[in-house]
């Protein structure tokens, strides 16, 4: 699929990929650049999984294309090309297992869907616990992930040593493995071929992708906060660094940038912006079968089709919008992770980066409206963004086309902070943070 009559995909053929191999010429791009138009049916904040996914449902689920996604940067170049491509749905909260679940059917459907080759690898999701609290933990995930339908089971160190021999199970460790938490269906998939299959699918349905275009500010009419703006507005459009845009609905689909946004439009965000670093080895063959989490040790790893072992940690402990690499990360994730795998010593770190988590009090993200019209939240990512692209920016679309928030995301609204009925995730993210 490629460079089609708009809103209808090309295809390639056989024939056409040999000529163009044999003869040199270039590839066609698999989205087209456009000229920004002064009004929209909807300005998508954010070219990262969710934003692109919101239009991409937008225009095929409800057939609204007059989209505009724009993004200061480029496609995938936030969270969405800065995280460890893991997805799973053994969280702890009903709220939360349901969502993720929801996410995880459409990852394995993803490459039939935008016909794009997304590399999902259901090898399986294993949290080690090194204390009795933590094996408390275990056996309440499993019991709510059985009640909600969802494959996941408490394990002992014996069965843990069968799936993952790597892992140093002896009880002369520092910290023995009790047992783990085993949630089969959870995996990678290849982040970057999802930014792109969402991209290119929802440009071949008429969606409008703009790369280097900045928000600078947001139009709000008849707003009682600062600047009239916030409760009781309706929102406009946007200025952006190439023009201003008319547009009914603004979804913010941001992160690390979320609350800097949403004060555009006089919305205050309960969200702190923590780094998440992140690290790759050198490529070794193939041995490490699962994922493999450990929340006491701040650590998680998987191996990549090319045989690199991608790390990930827990946030910085301070607030930045620095995404530079530490040395002291580096350090602490290497004496963590060979207390797990001693066998990898020899191992060199090929190169680390960090992302940017938006952190909310209570671990969960915040989807929905807002007490501006028009103005739409899918935000507060903190460390799990990646895996719930597909199903948030499903569920944005339907809010935006029906009006009304769908039954999945009715508990992660903003207001439930003032309500004080929070959606308590941190018991389920990846690692203590
Ligand atoms: O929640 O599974 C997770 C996760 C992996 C990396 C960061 N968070």
């Amino acid at each position: 699929m490629a460079e089609g009559e708009r809103g209808k995909p090309a295809k390639y053929s056989a024939a056409g990929l040999l000529r163009r191999g044999l003869k040199g010429e270039s590839w066609p791009r698999v989205w087209q650049e456009h000229e920004l138009r002064t009004t929209y049916d909807a300005v998508i904040i954010g070219a990262g999984i969710h934003g692109l996914a919101t239009a991409y449902y937008l225009a095929k689920n409800h057939g609204i294309n007059r989209v505009a996604v724009v993004d200061k940067g480029y496609v995938g170049g936030g969270g969405s090309g800065r995280n460890t491509a893991i997805i799973r749905s053994n969280y702890l909260t009903p709220e939360g297992v349901a969502f993720y679940d929801r996410s995880l059917t459409l990852y394995n459907e993803m490459s039939a869907e935008l016909n794009m080759n997304v590399m999902f690898s259901k090898r399986g999701h294993l949290t080690l616990a090194h204390s009795d609290a933590a094996m408390r933990t275990m056996n309440w995930r499993a019991e709510v992930n059985k009640l909600s339908g969802v494959d996941s089971s408490v394990i002992g160190p014996g069965e843990v040593k069968k799936l993952v021999p790597s892992l140093d199970t002896s009880l002369a460790s520092r910290y023995p493995i009790l047992g783990a938490l085993h949630h089969p269906p959870g995996g990678t998939v290849r982040h970057d071929a999802v930014n792109w299959g969402y991209a290119r699918a929802a440009d071949a349905l008429g969606v409008e992708i703009h790369q280097q275009t900045e928000v600078t500010d947001i139009f709000v009419a008849g707003g009682d906060g600062p600047q009239n703006k916030g409760t009781g507005g309706v929102v406009k459009g946007v200025r952006t660094t190439r023009g201003d845009i008319t547009a009914p609905v603004v979804v913010n689909c941001t992160a690390g940038w979320s609350s800097l946004i949403a004060d555009m439009a006089g919305v205050r965000l309960p969200v702190v912006t923590h780094p998440l670093q992140a690290a790759v080895t050198e490529p070794v063959r193939a041995f490490l079968p699962a994922v493999v989490v450990s929340g006491s040790l701040h650590v998680y790893v998987s191996q990549t089709a090319r045989g690199e072992l991608v790390f990930g940690a827990a946030v910085d402990p301070f607030a930045t919008y620095s995404t530079a690499g530490s040395l002291e990360f580096a350090e602490g994730l290497a004496s963590h992770v060979l207390q797990l795998m001693p066998g990898i010593s020899n191992l060199r770190l090929l190169r680390q980066w960090a992302g940017l988590c938006d952190m909310t009090p209570d671990y969960s993200p915040i989807m929905g409206f807002t007490p501006v019209d028009g103005f739409i939240c899918d935000v507060g990512w903190g460390t799990y963004g990646f895996k719930a692209g597909p199903v948030a920016g499903e569920q944005i679309a339907e809010a935006i086309a029906s009006g009304k928030t769908p039954e999945l995301i009715r508990n992660f609204a903003l207001e439930r902070f003032a309500d004080g009925r929070l959606v308590g995730e941190k018991g389920a993210a990846a690692v203590g943070h």
